[in-house]
């Protein structure tokens, strides 16, 4: 075991954990505020979600141009995009440049995952253990674990017995993988298979796609990055940057959005918005009208819309009906494709529906489904993961008197802003469940949270304080809010993994919360009151 800075008896300031986006501009921050900063990251290397995630066809839907780090003038300027969205090696490319680049691996401990944090009430310190058996004490503890981390892999009956490879797309192998001439099964079609399955289908013999719930996905339309976009962009890349933080899900100030809505406009109108937002591709789709993801009613006309274009994409009648999804469009991820639907227009690919039955059972040779076997050389599992709660309560996380996490979060995630949680003082996590995160671009709810906990870091240190506290009152009022935001919506009306409905057991409560220029003006002027809702010790 390697001997870090911090286990050396001396408390470190700041204890990260995780060296993905969050982590590593955590660090960044952390020093230029002259904290004595440390990250423990499971993997061998930075990128998190894109150190993980190597499934064929793994890709951002969110434009490369703004997903990226925006705090650095010098780095937005000198780093070249090849496309319009882009694909996970680039992405980590990135982060190792950006590692490089501000020499952030000195200060990061690589392989060693982070397996309990204990709070000492008596030091007002953090005991933090990692499965190496390494400890560590830090005054601050920066949660930067990611959002979707915990891989979620299904109990189906026999998984063990499977005579070939299996592969979850958030834990795939970092040596390449090669299906030709193999009979491949995919379980799920969610966003990950929705990028995998048409890679996948140009390599496998024969390809089996295992669907619980159809899924609404809106073409890509990817592309190289065009350059004079980029020099338009990069003209005044602050200001692009300032815009998107003012779009309700901080991306897309590009887009043309429109805020009308769809049951005002003539039938023609909504024809040719949709049309247009189609065209354009990507999840801009939603904005094509300001009401798609607040009323059923709007959201109906839209879905509608899809499954035309689904049953225009699909040449077999009965599998464009299968493909064709029931739910309110976005209500689960909307997912940004290339040929997704038109795969299944291939000879060799095949649509299970397991709506009724689920998969009844993995075999030595295949998997048993809608009442027979399937033959299959290899399986993937896209089935998706513990979504924002699921990496933090895997570890032991004890708070004030030794209070569990898991005891605190019984009924469901509680916390003020999604920052802080009452009884577990210097506790920080990035874009934790009440906070925009998975509804926004990741990057620039990232780079919020980390402004705003530099900020607050500083802010103690000038008052001559050392602990801080989310108060019980501002958690429950916030949960409510959060929970009051989801229910103007249509996202309570289908099985999301926003409500942790994808995981068996998993309290149902919607986590994120909707509108990200809302949250960040709250958040500033919390800040700005003094921490209002914070206890300040
Ligand atoms: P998702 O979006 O959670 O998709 C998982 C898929 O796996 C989804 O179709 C699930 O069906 C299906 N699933 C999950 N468990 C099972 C079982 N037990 N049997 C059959 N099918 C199952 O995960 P992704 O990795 O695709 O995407 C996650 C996010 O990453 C994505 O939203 C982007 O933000 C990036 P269900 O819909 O639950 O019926």
């Amino acid at each position: 075991m390697t001997s870090t800075r911090g286990d050396d008896g001396n408390a470190l300031d700041l204890l990260i954990v995780g060296a993905g986006f969050a982590g590593m501009y955590m660090l960044f921050k952390a020093r230029e505020l002259g904290f004595r900063a440390r990250v423990i990251e499971a993997g061998d290397d930075v990128g998190g979600t894109w150190y993980w995630n190597r499934y064929p066809g793994a890709r951002c839907d969110i434009e490369s141009l703004e997903y990226s780090y925006g705090f650095d003038e010098a780095l937005q300027q000198e780093w070249r995009w090849s496309e319009r969205f882009a694909a996970q090696p680039e992405i980590l490319a990135y982060a190792r440049h950006v590692a490089a680049r501000f020499d952030l691996r000195r200060d990061i401990t690589f392989g060693a995952r982070v397996t309990r944090a204990w709070f000492d009430d008596a030091a007002s310190t953090w005991e933090v253990g990692t499965d190496g058996g390494q400890a560590l004490r830090a005054r601050f503890v920066v949660m930067a674990t990611g959002c979707l981390s915990s891989a979620n892999l299904p109990a189906i009956p026999g998984i063990e017995t499977f005579g070939g490879p299996r592969y979850h797309t958030g834990q795939w192998p970092h040596e390449p993988v090669d299906f030709s001439g193999l009979r491949v099964g995919v379980i799920g079609t969610g966003s990950s298979a929705v990028q995998s399955i048409p890679v996948i289908a140009r390599q496998a013999r024969e390809l089996t796609v295992f669907q619980r719930t159809a899924t609404y996905s809106v073409p890509a339309h990817n592309a190289p990055l065009d350059p004079a976009y980029e020099a338009r962009v990069k003209a005044d890349y602050a200001g692009f940057r300032r815009r998107n933080e003012r779009m309700p899900a901080a991306f897309g100030a590009n887009l043309d959005a429109n805020d009308a809505s769809a049951l005002e406009a003539t039938p023609a109108e909504r024809q040719r918005r949709f049309d247009e937002r189609w065209r354009a591709g990507g999840l801009g789709f939603t904005r094509a009208f300001g009401d798609i993801v607040l009323d059923a009613r709007a959201n109906a006309l839209a879905a509608a819309y899809v499954r035309d274009k689904i049953r225009a994409l699909v040449r077999d009648a009965a599998t464009a009906a299968l493909l064709s999804p029931s739910q309110p469009v976005a209500c689960k991820r909307l997912c940004v494709d290339t040929g997704y639907y038109e795969t299944f227009n291939l000879p060799h690919v095949r649509l299970v529906d397991i709506a009724a039955t689920g998969i009844e059972a993995v075999t030595p040779r295949g998997v048993r489904a809608a009442g027979r076997e399937f033959a299959l050389d290899a399986l993937v599992f896209a089935t998706g993961f513990d979504a924002m709660t699921g990496t933090l309560l895997r570890m032991d996380i004890r708070g004030r008197g030794g209070l569990p996490l898991a005891e605190k979060w019984r009924a469901g995630p509680l916390n003020y802003l999604g920052l802080m949680v009452a009884g577990f003082p210097n506790l920080f996590t990035i874009t934790g469940p009440g906070s925009p995160s998975v509804l926004t671009n990741m990057i620039v709810s990232i780079e919020q949270h980390v402004r705003w906990i530099g900020a607050c870091l500083a802010w103690l240190r000038a008052h001559g304080r050392s602990r801080i506290e989310a108060r019980e009152a501002a958690e429950r009022d916030w949960v409510g809010h959060v929970n009051g935001v989801a229910s103007r919506t249509i996202f309570p009306g289908c099985n999301s993994w926003y409500l942790g409905a994808n995981v068996p057991g998993k309290v149902r409560v919607f986590m994120p919360l909707l509108g990200f220029p809302a949250y960040a003006d709250k958040c500033a002027a919390v800040a700005a009151a003094g921490y209002e809702g914070f206890a300040v010790a």
